[in-house]
């Protein structure tokens, strides 16, 4: 005689594999970031308290034995593309909009309500359901998220909402659940164990940016950017295995080249400690990292410039 448990396997039906693509989307600042490492249990993103942390289109993946959800975190959507790396930081996001199996909508809770929000002309494009995300609830009371609701509502159209602290993890797991009733029936696209689809080099350029975001002011971190010019595994003389990294930072101008090196290199000595810490917690090696710092006119405008930091 079969137990009860093994009775109840025989009469329903294994639960079919879902898996979809769910994209973040949302203004600067708003916690994308912060919501996508939260769901897929990883810092794969950068988060600063900076608003145009994230430049590229990042994917993470969380796989179970019943689904596979493939977030994509994207920059945050800016009202008027000032350089053609705006431009394309919003290209990126709108081309989420194309491949969404679902869309999370980040909204921060502190931020004004504006008619001008750059976000409702771009959702008429939308074919995937929005769920809606009210983050960072845990600075503001109930009415807010009760106004901001009815705002969103009356504006654009909303097939899902929940109100979350990406920071503090509150409801996040209750957002996993909503995520899951909206994915397809579908196959796992990528293996199992996988977290991301890029190379361990992108990351290690993002977490020097990072770091630039965080130890400079001004308009020093919007100055910036990260080419990583040599990744090697090697060992040490003592045996130790060792991935010896060299990575230029392109600056615009000479005075910020000099405010990026400090008086006798004192700042990128700081940068190039803090930055090889996060990398070594990451790759889980011991590293050795080198920094140089060019001047590169205008590479915010610049074509040639902007393939080399993968903003195709
Ligand atoms: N209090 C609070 N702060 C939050 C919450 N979620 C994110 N933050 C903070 O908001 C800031 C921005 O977070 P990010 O995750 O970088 O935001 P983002 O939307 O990815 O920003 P961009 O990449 O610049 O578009 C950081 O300082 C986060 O710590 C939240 O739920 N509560
Ligand atoms: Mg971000």
């Amino acid at each position: 005689m079969p137990s009860n448990s093994e009775q109840a396997s025989q009469n329903t039906p294994p639960e079919p594999f879902r898996s979809g693509f769910v994209n973040i989307i949302g203004r600067p600042n708003a916690g994308k970031s912060t919501l996508m490492n939260a769901l897929v249990g990883e810092r794969m993103s950068i988060v600063t308290h900076k608003p145009q942390t994230t430049r590229h289109r990042i994917i993470g993946i969380l796989s179970s034995e019943n689904f596979q959800l493939v977030f994509s975190d994207t920059p945050g959507y800016v009202r008027d593309p000032a350089y053609k790396m705006h431009k394309t930081m919003n290209r990126f996001v709108e081309g989420t909009l194309d491949d969404a199996d679902l869309l999370l909508l980040v909204f921060d809770l502190k931020e004004e309500l504006e008619d001008d929000n750059p976000l409702l002309a771009m959702l008429k494009g939308a074919t995937a359901p929005v769920l809606l995300v009210l983050n960072k609830k845990d600075l503001v009371h109930e009415q807010r998220i009760e106004d901001a609701l009815n705002w969103w509502k009356k504006r654009t159209a909303i097939a899902d909402h929940i109100a979350i602290s990406a920071l503090k993890g509150e409801n996040t797991q209750e957002l996993l659940q909503k995520i899951l009733s909206y994915l397809p029936e579908g196959p796992a696209y990528f293996p199992p164990d996988q977290l991301t689809d890029r190379p361990e080099r992108f990351f290690v350029s993002e977490m020097i940016r990072g770091k630039i975001f965080v130890l400079y002011a001004d308009e020093i971190p919007y100055s910036c950017d990260v080419g990583i010019d040599s990744y090697k595994e090697s060992t040490t003389n003592s045996g130790e295995p060792i991935v010896r990294i060299q990575a230029t930072i392109y600056v615009m101008r000479e005075t910020q080249k000099a405010i990026v090196l400090g008086q006798h290199g004192s700042a990128i000595k700081k940068l190039g400690i803090a930055a090889r810490m996060e990398i070594e917690r990451f790759i889980k090696s011991r590293v050795h990292l080198e920094l140089t710092v060019k001047v590169r006119e205008n590479w915010r405008d610049d074509e040639r410039a902007l393939n080399r930091f993968g903003y195709e």
